[in-house]
């Protein structure tokens, strides 16, 4: 039995959910609320010791950090393959997935809690929240989020991030100028890997940062016609968290086109 430990609207859960839906693979959905701080309580520590979203169990084994869990998966569950057969287009698969965990998901954290989830934080009482940023185990995390929640886009590490995004923007839209897919000719758990930063942009209401970039929104309206789109996102998503989103990425737009023109 596969037991997914996952969060409505964390982007590494929602690729864990593309890679079980695409594999068609039933699973026992174990659902945690981040800013109730479920992730930080000492039994499901025990899983994940790094306080985050998702952690999978399969017939009782653990396996966390989303890009392992989606390679474990399609190592379980071969079919249909999610990795590349050509070793070199297998080599470009990782690349983007070790670029993505490296970078951008950090990244991604500081754009939308920057912008939007800031204004969740700030609605809470100072104790509350003081105990909320006390409680991220990792100190990179603990530091990132205290300064997003007080500083929001005047932060520095906020135009570092929309840096970091319009070169990997920039790198995608020229991969994909080459090849259909971004390892090569078959859809992978490249795409998948990348498909919830994709919906961040757009749920920010940021996607005119792909005005230029056509490869990527045909790229993103083509993983948007699979069926695992919706296990992955749509079943999912919390519209009071989308809603929020669209109202403060709308205003971050013209923020975001200073940033870039500097
Ligand atoms: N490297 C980890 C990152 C996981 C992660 O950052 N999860 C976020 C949601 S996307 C989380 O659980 N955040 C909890 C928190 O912010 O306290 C992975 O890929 O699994």
């Amino acid at each position: 039995m596969i037991e997914l430990y996952h969060a409505s609207m964390s982007t590494c859960a929602q690729k864990v959910r593309m890679t079980l839906a695409e594999k068609q693979l039933d699973w026992d959905s174990k659902l945690l609320d981040l800013r109730a701080s479920d992730q930080h309580q000492p039994d499901y520590l025990k899983l994940n010791p790094n306080g985050v979203v998702p952690t999978l169990v399969d017939d009782g084994q653990v396996v966390i950090e989303s890009t392992v869990i989606c390679e474990y998966l399609d190592d379980a569950y071969p079919d249909p393959a999610l990795k590349p057969e050509a070793p070199l287009a297998r080599a470009t698969m990782r690349q983007w997935t070790k670029r993505l965990d490296e970078v951008l998901h950090f990244y991604t954290g500081v754009l939308s809690g920057s912008i939007a989830f800031r204004y969740q934080h700030l609605a809470r009482p100072a104790n509350e929240l003081k105990a909320y940023i006390a409680n991220i185990p990792d100190p990179k995390r603990r530091a990132r989020q205290r300064e997003q929640i007080e500083r929001g886009m005047d932060a520095p590490q906020f135009a570092d991030a929309v840096g970091v995004f319009d070169s990997f923007l920039t790198d995608l839209e020229e991969q994909l100028a080459q090849t259909r897919w971004m390892a090569g000719e078959s859809f992978s758990l490249a795409e998948i890997g990348y498909t919830p930063y994709l919906i961040r942009l757009d749920e920010l209401q940021l996607w005119a940062w792909m005005d230029k970039r056509p490869h990527i929104s045909n790229l993103y309206e083509r993983i948007k016609s699979r069926p695992s789109f919706a296990a992955a996102y749509l079943d999912w998503r919390n519209d009071a968290f989308c809603a929020l989103m669209a109202e403060k990425g709308s205003e971050a737009w013209p923020k975001i086109q200073e940033i870039l023109r500097q």
